[in-house]
């Protein structure tokens, strides 16, 4: 008898160990199963209330994680030591994740309120007939400026960074393809160039832009940039749009010698345990009215035109953060490279952070 009970102790001590190390192990590597969302996203890229709604109506718990660059979210997906179901790479990203074998085809079935997105967002050429992605949001990349800070000084220009009065007073997104796409489009290079001749050139001609540089930063330039700690930033038009709203001195305006045109989109990795719920998810974000609600958290601009409606008319008509396509047909879009293109583009980007230092 004692030898029975000494058996049922040990196994449950066995099993009581067994299920801390799984759930340790679920709460670590981001478990995805039937009741649980891993989800995979920029920093400040959501509205935080709308995990909540979401897990309210759904049941299913969500894990939320955040990176801060293509580069990174990629690596991360491509070890797959966590399983994420959902993750928003921007398009060259998204080409590559594809041609990689690293994403799951999307059930548009699922998705009823796909209608709601504006065609002009649909079947882009890094993903015809989306077949791998749904939109989340877009924009552009420009100079955001405190015209007081800079007593009335207006940028038209890339060049115009480079003017030796505006010592220390630049921070730019860390960002690879943004920064040496700033000194591409500076020499009138295309943002997609692979000619490793331009883009050492471009890499130098940044290097030349440093005594004005004050600094390389991820998502905290908003914050820098509302509380004028510097009057001038490299950013994503949706971080203007953002800290617009908070400091009225400040502008916004894509250079006129060109600049990016970008599109964040949702997909599915093959790494997904919840593709069912990844689906879910896709389809409550695309719903218009938790889109216009994310987006007036977020302030990027949104692709989800039934959205519109619910957002403020001087939001959606203002033309630096929704220019209408006459205008962004003359940006372009990133392409994706190949790998030895891509590596080179960031091994020039952190020479040139090395050149700072
Ligand atoms: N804080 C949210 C940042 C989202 C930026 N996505 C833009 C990527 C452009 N390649």
């Amino acid at each position: 008898m004692k030898q029975l009970v000494r058996a049922f102790i040990a196994i449950s001590l066995v099993s009581v160990l067994l299920l801390a190390a799984i759930s340790k192990l679920n709460d670590t590597q981001g478990y995805s199963g039937d009741n649980t969302l891993t989800i995979y996203n920029w920093g400040d890229y959501i509205d935080p209330d709308l995990i909540k709604t979401f897990e309210k109506e759904t049941g299913i718990s969500v894990v939320y994680e955040t990176f801060d660059s293509n580069e990174a979210m990629m690596t991360k997906v491509r070890q797959g030591g966590t399983s994420y179901d959902i993750a928003v790479p921007s398009e060259y990203m998204i080409e590559k994740m594809q041609a990689e074998d690293l994403l799951i085809a999307i059930d548009q079935s699922k998705l009823p309120n796909l209608k709601n997105i504006d065609e002009r967002f649909m079947n882009l050429p890094f993903d015809p007939g989306n077949e791998y992605s749904i939109p989340y949001f877009w924009g552009t990349v420009g100079i955001v400026y405190n015209h007081s800070l800079l007593g009335g000084k207006e940028f038209t220009s890339w060049n115009d960074l480079w003017d030796p009065e505006l010592k220390n007073d630049i921070l730019l997104v860390d960002g690879a393809r943004e920064v040496m796409g700033m000194g591409l489009n500076s020499l009138g290079y295309s943002l997609n160039d692979t000619n490793k001749e331009h883009l050492r050139e471009a890499k130098e001609k940044l290097d030349t832009l440093t005594p004005n540089i004050k600094a390389i930063v991820g998502d905290e330039i908003k914050i820098l940039l509302a509380n004028e700690e510097a009057p001038i930033g490299l950013v994503w038009s949706g971080d203007a749009a953002d800290i617009m709203y908070e400091n009225e001195n400040l502008d916004y305006v894509v250079p006129e010698e060109g600049s990016n045109l970008w599109f964040d989109n949702m997909v599915i990795p093959k790494t997904a345990k919840n593709v069912e719920g990844a689906h879910r998810f896709i389809n409550f974000i695309l719903d218009a009215e938790i889109a216009a609600q994310n987006t007036e958290w977020v302030s990027y601009s949104t692709p989800n035109k039934a959205a519109l409606e619910y957002l403020p008319e001087e939001m959606v008509t203002d033309e630096r953060f929704y220019p209408p396509a006459e205008l962004t047909e003359k940006l372009e879009v990133y392409e994706n490279l190949g790998q030895e293109n891509l590596a080179y583009y960031n091994d020039l980007f952190l020479e040139f952070k090395m050149h700072r230092k």
